[in-house]
């Protein structure tokens, strides 16, 4: 028998929290509709594409008296994308629902993302696997990935290998492009009569798939209280040394709510946040003058240390990098064809062409950045097309500009402090934490009611929980359709239907808590020392939610 950890043993016997509404049984739910729903923007360009699954509304349940046991059916899941703590408690509520509803029921796992539905790749979740995955991290019970799930031809595979297992539903655990797909998908099976459902589950650490109705995507709350740990350890050392600038780059792709919310955890000396910084239209300069003033004024109170948090993202927010990176994609796109880069001996050859196809602004700009930068920007697009934020050093880039600058100061007597620095990059080591007890609930919850969306024949709604800063016997669970939350945007130079992703509001109540505070946390030290994510003791430590959503819900 395979060793286990202490921790690891006690969290199985974890029995996460159900909403009061799904607490009596899933064969005594009871459905209510709410109000008929519309896309959030291009209400014309989603209803024409989404002919069959537009405009349904959203739905809550509750619970009755009667029982109502449904015919055996078979249903399949996917996890698709990074990783998010939570995930195997997702497959376990929905595993436990579909049990409950009816012992005949089977739940088959497809492996390694999306592609395994395509390819036929599976295998049937039981009591033994389930058992041996519940309240745990990752996603190894059956594996992600991030083929995108979009083609005709994809979606004819995944009908064959569905008819194969008679398999009449299949949920989606996804980001926000992900959740995308299972709308499309949702769309396609109508359309085809092909009686088979598509519910999807929001996730991702980045905690950017969120709106009105889906408060918060999964393993945002036990990625950022991992991270917090980190960053308070650090200040703790930062605070007893007094010897280093620790610049620290944190996950979550485009959206700066995981470094926002770290922020609020941990009270850091300088928290850039990728929205602010494109809404100013700051410079590259002006990130590092922000930077740079910090440095100099605890300095000159003695302190040549501090703690700087950057969010993954932030280069594609600083306008003119924005500019040159869109360049640089079509660029890119083209490059298997440009027989100079292909037939380049060394990278600086390589540069030198780029910098040569690129518009002369964009080219300027380019050339400016450190040689580790220009190749970290030439990697693969990830399969969505994005830049793939996580494997450029920004925290490097923004050390080296500092000191550049530091040394400039120093030349012209305007800086006599010390500057030693030290660059981390967070966002793996929280990805597949234990789930925090609220994503224990959570994920537990939502997989839950999946499959009772599912029970009642819906198809094109996201498993939505609801009302989350309340005790979890509080939290209302229901479905939100996927259209109701998609707008328009350019993909490939082509408008598409996608759901939008939500960005960190300058506007809203918690960026205005950071704005309201840096100064202060700038210069005294107000340093905060969260520690490790309490899985057992008191509800004020152990079932605590972030503090995003604490002051987006007051
Ligand atoms: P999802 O959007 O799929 O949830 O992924 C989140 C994320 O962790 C980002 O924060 C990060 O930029 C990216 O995945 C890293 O991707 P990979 O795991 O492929 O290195």
């Amino acid at each position: 028998m395979k060793e286990l950890s202490p921790l690891q043993k006690e969290r199985l016997n974890y029995n996460p929290k159900l909403p009061a509404c799904l607490q009596g049984g899933v064969n005594k739910l009871v459905i209510t509709e709410g109000e008929k729903t519309q896309s959030v923007a291009n209400q014309k360009e989603i209803s024409e594409l989404f002919k069959n699954s537009y405009g349904m509304p959203t739905v809550t349940f509750s619970t009755s008296d009667n029982e109502d046991v449904k015919p055996a059916k078979n249903i399949g899941v996917i996890l698709s994308g990074g990783q998010a703590p939570g995930g195997h408690n997702v497959i376990a509520g929905l595993y436990d629902a579909l049990k409950q509803a009816n012992p005949e029921n089977k739940l088959y796992g497809f492996l390694g993302g999306p592609s395994g539905i395509i390819d036929g790749k599976y295998i049937e979740l039981t009591d033994e696997i389930i058992n041996a995955y519940r309240n745990t991290g990752g996603f190894d019970i059956i594996g992600s990935g991030r083929t995108k799930l979009e083609t005709e031809d994809q979606f004819k595979k995944a009908w064959n290998v569905c008819q194969n297992l008679n398999i009449t539903g299949i949920v989606i655990i996804g980001g926000d492009d992900s959740n995308t797909n299972a709308a499309l998908l949702a769309e396609w099976f109508l359309e085809k009569k092909a009686g088979i459902q598509v519910i999807g589950c929001p996730k991702t650490i980045d905690g950017d798939l969120k709106n009105e109705q889906i408060e918060i995507s999964f393993g945002f709350d036990t990625a950022t209280k991992t991270y917090a740990e980190l960053v308070g350890n650090i200040q703790r050392d930062a605070n007893s040394a007094k010897k280093y600038w620790h610049f620290i780059k944190l996950m979550g792709r485009s959206a700066s709510h995981v470094a926002l919310e770290v922020a609020l955890q941990t009270h850091p000396n300088v928290t850039l946040i990728s929205e602010e910084v494109e809404a100013k239209q700051m410079s590259l300069a002006d990130v590092v003058t922000t930077i740079t003033k910090a440095v100099v004024n605890r300095s000159e109170m003695g302190k040549n240390f501090g703690i700087v948090l950057v969010p993954e993202g932030l280069i594609e927010f600083i306008p003119e990098i924005k500019s040159m990176i869109s360049n640089l994609n079509d660029v890119l796109a083209l490059i298997e064809d440009d027989a100079d880069y292909m037939n380049a001996q060394t990278e600086v050859e390589k540069y030198e062409i780029i910098k040569n196809r690129l518009e002369p602004q964009n080219a300027e700009v380019y050339s400016s950045l450190p040689n580790m930068i220009k190749s970290q920007l030439l990697m693969d697009r990830d399969p969505h097309g994005n830049v793939q934020v996580s494997r450029i050093d920004t925290e490097k880039l923004l050390i080296a500009m500092v000191r550049e600058r530091l040394t400039k100061m120093k030349e012209e007597g305007r800086y006599n402090g010390k500057f030693s620095d030290l660059a981390h990059f967070f966002g793996y080591e929280g990805r597949c934490a234990f789930p925090s007890n609220f994503d224990a609930d959570y994920c537990y919850s939502l997989g839950f009611n999946a499959f009772a969306l599912m029970n009642f024949g819906l198809t094109g709604y996201i498993s939505s929980v609801r009302n989350l800063t309340a005790p979890a016997k509080d939290w209302v669970a229901g479905g939100i359709p996927l259209t109701m939350m998609m707008n328009m945007e350019k993909r490939h130079g082509e408008f598409k239907p996608v759901i939008k992703k939500a960005l960190v509001e300058i506007d809203g109540p918690v960026f205005k808590y950071l704005q309201d505070h840096r100064e202060e946390w700038a210069m005294e030290d107000c340093y905060l020392f969260p520690g490790a994510i309490q899985y057992f003791g008191p509800s004020e430590v152990a079932d605590i939610t972030t503090r995003t959503l604490q002051l987006e819900k007051n």
